[in-house]
């Protein structure tokens, strides 16, 4: 299943113009709706990966890549502790889940002291940094990484039936034993996704990963079909970007 990528809103104008599309698509389409239940979760600045389970084993791992075809990071993603392994007997017969990879910040700073210490370089960004240590070719230097890992959908599964909305997949996953961000919430309307958006910006700093900004999905799963993709990018759900963060420095 190719993993899309997501279109961008950088203003509430353009928040309110998501949620008046998304609902002009299913009136011509014969849905009545009145105000939709959107999933607003945070975006993590990490990066996306794909993970395959047989009979509740994880079998193999992947980048994002061009969407279509990734690098095989099966032995690098084994090692993150968070993630795993292998699933409960209640697990479906095949699963593919889809999550993001990233340092949290505590790691990435000790990290960096480490890496001055051993006098090697230092990286930019918690960003750069999950990416060099899921890029190892030796899974061992990754295992001394200390990565972390979230899952945010269900590409694929069978052998079980599919819930009917986002937040119910992301319950299940939970169940399933993945870690789930303990920050989405589901809202009503263009307002809720705007007071969502303004919600967590304020929690922004507090937080132990770095966020570029949130994500809204029409939360109810038929509806998400009904609406469907253009090219790569998914009619039902965007991101909403935070503006980047600034500090001073001396040189
Ligand atoms: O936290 C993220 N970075 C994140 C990325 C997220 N919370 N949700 C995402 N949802 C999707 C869709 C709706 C297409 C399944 C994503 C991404 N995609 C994504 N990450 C990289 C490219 C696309």
């Amino acid at each position: 299943v190719p993993m899309l990528s997501l279109n961008n809103v950088f203003s509430q104008t353009e928040l309110d113009a998501f949620d008046v599309r998304v609902s002009t698509l299913l009136q011509k389409q014969g849905i009545a709706v009145s105000t939709l239940t959107y999933c607003v979760e945070p975006k993590f600045d990490g990066l996306a990966v794909s993970l395959l389970y047989q009979n509740g084993v994880l079998v193999q791992g992947a980048t994002r890549g061009d969407g279509q075809r990734g690098e095989d990071v099966t032995e690098n993603l084994r090692t993150i502790r968070s993630l795993p392994l292998r699933l409960p007997p209640t697990a479906p017969t095949l699963l593919e889940v889809r999550g993001e990879v990233l340092m949290l910040k505590h790691d990435f700073a000790r990290l960096n002291t480490e890496q001055l210490a051993r006098g090697q370089k230092t990286f930019i960004n918690p960003r750069n940094a999950a990416a060099g240590s899921l890029r190892q070719l030796d899974s061992k230097m990754t295992a001394q990484r200390r990565l972390s890992f979230f899952a945010y959908g269900i590409a694929r599964l069978e052998g079980d039936t599919m819930p009917e909305t986002h937040e119910q997949a992301l319950q299940q996953l939970r169940q399933w034993g993945f870690p789930i961000c303990e920050h989405v919430q589901c809202v009503q309307g263009a307002a809720g996704l705007w007071q969502a958006y303004q919600q967590i910006e304020q929690q922004r700093d507090s937080l132990p990963y770095e966020l570029d900004g949130v994500v809204y999905k029409v939360n109810d799963f038929a509806l998400q079909q009904q609406l469907g993709f253009r090219t790569r990018e998914p009619r039902w759900a965007v991101a909403h970007k935070y503006p980047a963060q600034e500090a001073l420095t001396v040189v």
